[in-house]
């Protein structure tokens, strides 16, 4: 390298706002604001204690749904919401508010595991990697986060408190009296006492404990169950039904996943069902998030019907009990426990062939039968398209109705999770039952007459006659008709008609199920559970959390042949022998226990993470619950209380935010928090979406080097096909936020991503279409500072009118945008009154450069603190307050004033809004138009109605 007397680009540059005078900005300032605890939020109390002043302001709790610390770290499309929720703090902050701001890590799952299994890294030094590496990355988009209050949910300081709730939810019931959850010593009390009846009718000093274990495990809201669950050997886990595709296989891996009866820790969400649903209308969601919740708890109101079976009855679960009269057969699902109760020997005198599936005896047939169904999801047995299987059982049941005999098959459209796992057919309107019937030749019976022209014999239908609305028909028998009825009449009367009788119910069901919380995983939280020699579970006291997770040698749960439907799973946790098999004292001398060697599913750690914001370092409670109620507490408007606003992808519209919502309402019951919602308000944005090039072989090609001619895409002179979508690594597209800052700035990238477009729409990302924010903050600078000399070039005095109705009308527009979380515009307005003053030419007045530097900040921070500062000020610009418009300069500058004479317009004068009527009438008199309208006339009367409205009369 040769010497050369070329200046350095710094020096070149001189005082021009550059890349490099915003990378030096940036990191500048961003070193002052950690040294100063610049956005610490103080708390009303405890050890976060601040200024009692700054306490007494309104709060807003403001969050963004925290990042998985992923090894590729962020792309451009990962801060979108987090500069969002940024601007909006800042604005909120600068406008009065005391506001908690912050964000932490979601830790715990499968991707560090798996990197584990491959590399042997333990995923607690990868997982902590990446949150350092990411910390990094968001820490130069300046944002203003109280990081005290930081944390990640693998730390066991947090997840202690995980394992707390676990427990605090395993220790209580759910009232449905009392419509809440109490602590199960309380319905232990009420077993011992006798004011509650011990299920199966024994006295409860006569049970064991594991008899008592078992009658508890009933009405614990966290319980073990034995139930079906889908069971993938290839992956050596359970699956979650949404893990499991519709051809059955698992949704990772494409595995066979089968239906096997496994011990697994579930959540009694389902208690909650009525309360998740009604609180619902309180919170200020999005209406398609709502309805979503709402289409997954799926209340359905109808009525339980038994049908007596010899001494048995068999209850079904039906929304048309009008139709009972209908009912020809029944159906139960392949797994109902009843089916085994009652299949005779033989197959009856006159069975059908197509009833018996070509089996010699029932139990055959049954057998054959549930293996083929075993092994598909249920979304799969439901599907609208599927031909109907199943077979007969050899029983009949008796329709309570119609005294007929029906037959009783099971089939795989019936689910053994929902309702009661039975049903009763009726062909002629149910749509799935009608191709049942038709594939087994059972008779279909009109019992709602048919609205669409075809006539009530159900041999020329082609299908089922569907309507809530039309008159029942064919529905008379023993001291009953429902004939001529309309279908809600014709409900309430058979339900009367079933409970007088004993035999039926009207009753609710939900769609919600249980939540199965075991994973036969690594990296999750540890249960605080341990096994005695008999099985029986005991919760472990407080004083021995957090439990930590054991190092193991394997990290991979134990994988079998893919289609090995006999095995069973092998956790991790479960290898390592001197962690599971421990000697301790529960409280009754020192015992040999095991542990749960499932781990939680990843959920758990952020069902309750904005609670730990509050209080991040309290160790001797969850949080403080006057902390707590301070930010978290019911108030005007927010009758559950929660979060102010919360923002993040509508992907977690259902299973996050309504886990979330139960884990809340559990611990408000309890008394431990004073806010029964988590999140008040929540806004879904948009998501970054790039374009991603396939070359010939449909395989992804760096999006960066692709060239556009003639109309076409290039790359390395091939032809490739553009197609828009996400932005990720697998497709070659993703553009990092550290490219973006070094090129032009944090600030610029700030800008450029609230400026997009409407925050909750997706976006096309346009790298060449940054510079044009670029272009405001030079502009903005120069404004203020001279370029050659780096010396402000502020004036003092008074600014003219229509600066100030600039400046006014920006400040009144842009403060409300950013309250209404409306950037793009409030963008827009900045940059109109920044053209404005650059347009004028002249050096600003101090009063309205410091008032365009306030307005900026929330933006963009950085060059707003820079501003700030040259403009002689020496606290921070984050604690000023955001400028107030004063509407004498906000409204608009002239109203149109009609004139009359005799009752005509004869003119249209543009005057002030503030006119006085003594001078809005001298201009209306001496306006030519209307002297020539006057033609000389005596005015007898003016009438004047400022600013609108002359009426002169002659
Ligand atoms: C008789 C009937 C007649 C029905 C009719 C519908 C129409 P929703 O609205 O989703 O709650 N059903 C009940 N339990 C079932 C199960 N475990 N698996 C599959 N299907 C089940 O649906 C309730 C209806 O779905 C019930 O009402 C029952 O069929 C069926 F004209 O009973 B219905």
């Amino acid at each position: 390298m040769s010497e050369t007397n070329t200046p350095a680009p710094e020096a070149a540059e001189g005082h021009r706002y550059t890349a490099a005078m915003a990378a030096d900005i940036e990191a500048r300032w961003q070193d002052v604001w950690d040294a100063e605890g610049t956005y610490e939020a103080p708390n009303p109390t405890g050890d976060l204690a601040g200024d009692p002043a700054v306490v007494a302001r309104p709060k807003k709790f403001i969050m963004d749904m925290f990042p998985y610390p992923s090894g590729a770290g962020l792309h451009v499309g990962h801060p979108l919401g987090y500069i969002a929720t940024d601007v909006f703090a800042r604005h909120q902050r600068m406008s009065g508010h005391n506001v908690l701001h912050t964000l932490g890590f979601d830790a715990f799952g499968l991707p560090a595991e798996q990197y584990a299994v491959q590399t042997g890294t333990h995923p607690r030094v990868s997982t902590e990697a990446n949150i350092e590496n990411m910390k990094v990355q968001l820490r130069r988009l300046g944002l203003g986060h109280d990081k005290r209050r930081s944390f990640a949910t693998i730390d066991p300081e947090y997840y202690k408190w995980t394992q707390w709730i676990f427990l605090q939810i395993y220790n209580s019931w759910y009232d449905a009296d009392a419509k809440k959850a109490r602590p199960v010593s309380e319905l232990v009390a009420a077993f011992e006492n006798g004011t509650r009846e011990v299920p199966g009718g024994r006295a409860w000093a006569d049970l064991t404990a594991a008899e008592r274990a078992d009658v508890l495990n009933g009405f614990r809201l966290a319980y073990a169950s034995d139930a079906p669950v889908n069971w993938c050997p290839g992956l050596g886990t359970v699956l979650a039904n949404e893990e499991v595709t519709a051809d059955g296989r698992s949704e990772r891996g494409n595995f066979p996943v089968f239906k096997s009866r496994l011990s697994q820790w579930n959540m009694r969400i389902t208690a909650y069902a009525d309360r998740l649903l009604d609180d619902l209308d309180a919170l200020d969601w999005p209406e398609a998030i709502k309805l979503q919740q709402r289409n997954w708890i799926g209340r359905s109101e109808g009525a339980r019907v038994d049908f007596a079976l010899g001494d048995e009855a068999i209850t079904v679960f039906t929304t048309r009990p009008d139709t009972l009269f209908g009912a020809t057969y029944m159906v139960l699902a392949p797994e109902h426990p009843l089916v085994e109760k009652f299949i005779p020997a033989a197959w009856p005198e006159g069975t059908h062939d197509v009833w018996t599936g070509g089996h010699a005896t029932p139990a055959e047939a049954v057998a054959a039968y549930r293996k083929q169904a075993a092994s598909k999801s249920d979304v799969e047995r439901q599907a609208e398209a599927k031909d109907k299987t199943g077979v007969f059982t050899g029983e009949y049941a008796v329709n309570p109705v119609s005294g007929a005999k029906v037959p009783v098959f099971i089939a795989d459209y019936v689910l053994m999770g929902y309702g009661t796992g039975a049903i009763m057919a009726v062909p002629a309107h149910d749509t799935r039952d009608f191709e049942f019937a038709r594939a087994f030749e059972l008779p279909i019976r009109c019992v709602v007459e048919p609205t669409d022209g075809r006539g009530t014999d159900t041999a020329e239908w082609e299908d089922a006659f569907v309507s809530h609305d039309a008159k029942l028909v064919n529905s008379a028998g023993e001291g009953i008709s429902l004939d001529g009825l309309g279908v809600v009449e014709a409900k309430a009367a058979i339900t009367d008609w079933l409970t007088e009788r004993g035999i039926g119910e009207g009753t609710v069901n939900f769609r919600l199920r249980d939540w199965l919380f075991s994973r036969q995983r690594y990296w999750g939280e540890p249960f605080p559970i341990v096994y005695d020699q008999d099985g029986v579970a005991h919760s472990l006291p407080e004083s021995m959390l957090p439990l930590e997770l054991p190092e193991v040698e394997d990290y991979s749960p134990r994988t079998f042949e893919p289609d090995d439907a006999t095995s069973k799973p092998e956790t991790p946790l479960s290898r390592n022998e001197a962690w599971v098999n421990v000697e301790l004292d529960l409280g009754d001398g020192v015992k040999s226990y095991r542990r749960e060697t499932n781990t939680m599913p990843n959920w758990a750690g952020s069902c309750w993470y904005e609670l730990r914001y509050l209080d991040p370092n309290n160790a001797s409670a969850l949080v403080d619950p006057e902390i707590e109620q301070y930010w978290m507490g019911p108030r005007e408007g927010a009758p559950h209380g929660g979060v102010d606003l919360y923002v993040g992808g509508a992907e977690h519209a259902v299973l996050h935010l309504l886990y979330a919502r139960f884990w809340s309402k559990v611990l408000f019951d309890l008394g431990h928090v004073s806010s029964a919602e988590p999140f008040h308000k929540l806004f879904n944005q948009g998501m970054i979406q790039a374009y991603a090039y396939t070359d010939a072989r449909g395989v992804y090609v760096p999006a960066a080097e692709v060239e556009e001619r003639d109309g076409g895409y290039f790359y390395r002179g091939e032809p490739v096909k553009r197609e828009h979508g996400k932005m990720g690594k697998s497709l070659k597209n993703a553009v990092t936020p550290d490219e973006i800052c070094e090129e032009y700035g944090a600030d610029t990238l700030r800008l450029y991503e609230m400026a997009m477009g409407p925050l909750d729409v997706s976006r096309p990302w346009d790298t060449r279409a940054v510079v044009g924010q670029y272009r405001l903050l030079q502009r903005l600078w120069r404004n203020i500072v001279d370029e050659e000399t780096g010396e402000v070039t502020v004036v003092d005095g008074e600014p003219d009118e229509a600066t100030l109705r600039a400046l006014h009308k920006a400040i009144d527009g842009a403060g409300a945008d950013m309250a209404g979380l409306r950037f793009n515009t409030a963008i827009a307005k900045i940059t109109e009154l920044n053209n404005a003053l650059t347009k004028a030419g002249r050096p600003l007045e101090r009063s309205v450069a410091e008032r365009l530097v306030l307005l900026v900040a929330p933006l963009a921070p950085h060059i707003a603190e820079e501003l700030w500062h040259r403009l002689g000020h020496t606290d921070s610009v984050v604690h000023q307050d955001f400028p107030v418009a004063d509407p004498a300069y906000v409204v608009d500058e002239t109203v149109t004033c009609v004139v009359q004479v005799k009752g005509k317009v004869k003119a249209r004068l543009e005057v002030p809004p503030s006119i006085s009527e003594a001078d809005l009438e001298q201009l209306a008199v001496t306006d030519a138009g209307v002297v020539a309208a006057l033609g000389g006339a005596e005015i007898r009367k003016v009438i004047v109605r400022a600013p609108k409205l002359v009426n002169i009369v002659i």
